[in-house]
C-alpha cells in the first residue's frame, strides 16, 4: 500500500512539474502569438520560418485582428473545443464528437469505479478468503451484450458522418486546389478557368493586414454562400492535406491523384485552414484562406481577377460548368 501510495505521488509531481515550469516566465517557451514581436519583412515562407531575434516591425501600424467567431474561421485566444461550424457537415461532425464524449467518459468513469472497489473492497488484507467461483451466466451474457449494444450506437452516426462528407451533392461550383512545397493554387475550371497562386504573408504584412499570423494569405478562396463548392484537391510534388476546420472538411493532396471534397458554407465570412499532411520543413507555412462572399460579390471578383493578370491567370481554354459534367456524370 505505502508503494502504491508513492508511485501515485511520483505520477502526479511528474504531472504537475512541468505545469509549473510553464507558467513561469523564465522557463516558458515563446509562444507565437500574434502579439509577439515580429521578425522583418520576411521575402518568402522559408525566411519567416527561422525569424531573427530583433524586433523592426514597430513602424507598420498593427490592425486588429477579426476575432468575431460568426464570421471568422480561426483559433481564438482563450478558447476551447472547436472552431464554431461553418457547414452543416461540420455540424454533424461536431454532434458525433459531443456523443463520443459522453459514451467515452461513461465507459471509463464506469471502468476506474469498478477498478477502485475490487483494489479497496477485495484486496489480500481486506478478502484474505477469496472465492473460488469461474462462471457467471448473467455477468457473461451482460458484458458481451453491453459493448456490442455501445458499439452498434456508435457505428450508425459514424457511417452517416463518413458518407455525408464523402458523396459530393450536385456542385455549384468546382475549385482544384493542388499542394506544393510549400504553397497552393487553385483553379476555377468552371468560371472562366483561371489560376493563382496562395502564399503565406509575412508577419508584417499579416501584421498590416489584420490577418492572423502564420494564416493569412496572400490570395484568397472566393466562394458564394450557401453554394455546394466541389473541391479537388491534388498535389505537384508530395502528399500534403487540404483542411478548414470550420467546415469540417479535410482532404490529403496526393500527387499523380484527383482527390474530391466538398462543403456548403452557410455564412459568410473568412475561414482558416492549415496543410495537414506533414509534408516537409515549410510544413507549417502553407496556410488555407476561404473567403466566403453573397453571390454578387463572388461575381464582382470574378470579374476583378480579370483586371490583375499578374495574379490571376487565365487559360486559352475554358472548359465545361460544373452543372453539365455533373450531368454527365450521372
Ligand atoms: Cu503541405
Amino acid at each position: 500500500m505505502k508503494r502504491a501510495l508513492m508511485f501515485i505521488a511520483v505520477l502526479l509531481a511528474a504531472w504537475i512539474a512541468p505545469a509549473l515550469a510553464a507558467d513561469d516566465p523564465t522557463t516558458a517557451p515563446v509562444q507565437p502569438t500574434s502579439t509577439t514581436e515580429s521578425a522583418p519583412a520576411a521575402s518568402s515562407p522559408a525566411d519567416s520560418a527561422t525569424p531573427p531575434a530583433t524586433a523592426s516591425a514597430e513602424s507598420v501600424p498593427p490592425a486588429a485582428p477579426n476575432t468575431d467567431p460568426d464570421t471568422i474561421g480561426r483559433a481564438v485566444d482563450e478558447e476551447i473545443g472547436f472552431q464554431p461550424a461553418a457547414t452543416d457537415h461540420a455540424e454533424t461532425i461536431h454532434g458525433f464528437h459531443n456523443l463520443l464524449l459522453v459514451i467515452i467518459t461513461g465507459v471509463a468513469a464506469f471502468v476506474t469505479v469498478l477498478l477502485l472497489w475490487v483494489m479497496v473492497r477485495y484486496n489480500a488484507r481486506v478478502n484474505p478468503k477469496p472465492s473460488t467461483f469461474s462462471h457467471n451466466t448473467l455477468i457473461e451474457v451482460i458484458w458481451t451484450i453491453v459493448p456490442v449494444v455501445i458499439l452498434v450506437v456508435i457505428f450508425i452516426p459514424s457511417m452517416n458522418v463518413l458518407y455525408e462528407g464523402d458523396v459530393v451533392p450536385k456542385a455549384d461550383l468546382t475549385i482544384k486546389a493542388i499542394g506544393h512545397q510549400w504553397n497552393w493554387s487553385y483553379e476555377y475550371p468552371d468560371n472562366g478557368n483561371f489560376s493563382f497562386l496562395s502564399e503565406m504573408l509575412s508577419d508584417d504584412k499579416a501584421k498590416a493586414a489584420g490577418e492572423p499570423r502564420l494564416l493569412g494569405a496572400t490570395t484568397h478562396v472566393v466562394v458564394p454562400v450557401g453554394k455546394v463548392v466541389r473541391v479537388i484537391v491534388t498535389s505537384q510534388d508530395v502528399i500534403h492535406s487540404w483542411a478548414v476546420p470550420a467546415f469540417g472538411v479535410k482532404m490529403d493532396a496526393v500527387p499523380g491523384r484527383l482527390n474530391e471534397t466538398w462543403f456548403k458554407a452557410n455564412r459568410e465570412g473568412i475561414f482558416y485552414g492549415q496543410c495537414s499532411e506533414l509534408c516537409g520543413v515549410n510544413h507549417a507555412f502553407m496556410p488555407i484562406e476561404v473567403e466566403v462572399v453573397s453571390q454578387d460579390r463572388f461575381e464582382q471578383w470574378l470579374a476583378e481577377t480579370k483586371t490583375k493578370p499578374d495574379t490571376y491567370q487565365y487559360s486559352e481554354t475554358e472548359v465545361a460548368p460544373a452543372a453539365s459534367v455533373a450531368s454527365a456524370q450521372h
